[in-house]
């Protein structure tokens, strides 16, 4: 019994245990994110969690991995003007988007906040809920969520962790999270699940 407990806590709870979608048919994810902040590493880390799931589907451009009625597309920001096209026509399809950043990435947070912002102020989505994960925290110079939030320009429209934001009102919040240790995603999960279900 005892290698029960040796287990990481993870491989109890994988991804789309977070996202209990008795309500909803099917439901779109989108993981976006500048290249390199950790999206496949994500996306491989979900599908690893699950016994028996499918190999993601490489596009030029992105990655697809469908997991039940759950479809999570990850796409690369930044760059051709034609992949943009690309992810754009996804928007509207999407019921939820998880903007990854690398928040030991100083010198990108600039790229990655313009991003964000071309995001935010999309009237076409304008009611999404958005995740943000500030990954890589388990590397030594990562900003902390309060410096991150300033760096991104966002600490006013952040809608917070638990409650809900007044109608009309789009759910965005930041967590910080390490992808390599495991830390932190969970808990922004089930906040991001709390508004599809
Ligand atoms: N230190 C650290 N590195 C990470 C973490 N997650 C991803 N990486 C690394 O960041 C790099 C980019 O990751 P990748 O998933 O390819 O990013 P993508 O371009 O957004 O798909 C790879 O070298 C990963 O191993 C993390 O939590 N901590
Ligand atoms: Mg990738």
């Amino acid at each position: 019994m005892s290698f029960i407990w040796n287990l990481p806590y993870q491989w109890f709870t994988n991804f789309l245990s977070y996202f209990n979608l008795s309500s909803k048919k099917s439901a779109k994810i989108l993981f976006i994110g500048l290249d390199n902040a950790g999206k496949t590493t994500l996306l491989k880390m979900i599908k690893d969690d699950r016994l028996q799931s499918p190999q993601p589907t490489h596009f030029p451009s992105s990655e697809e991995l469908k997991l039940g009625n759950l479809t999570v597309t990850a796409f690369d920001l930044g760059g051709h003007e034609q992949a943009r096209r690309i992810w754009k026509n996804y928007f509207c399809m999407a019921d939820a988007i998880i903007f990854l950043i690398d928040a030991a990435d100083f010198k990108r947070v600039d790229e990655a906040r313009a991003e964000l912002l071309d995001l935010i102020t999309d009237e076409e989505i304008s009611n999404i809920p958005i995740l943000i994960l500030g990954n890589k925290i388990d590397k030594k110079f990562a900003m902390d969520e309060k410096i991150l939030k300033e760096k991104l320009g966002i600490g006013r429209i952040c809608t917070g962790k638990t409650g809900k934001p007044a109608e009309g009102i789009r759910p965005l919040e930041v967590f910080m999270c390490s992808i390599f240790c495991r830390w932190g995603y969970g808990d922004g999960f089930k906040w991001l699940s709390s508004y599809l279900n």
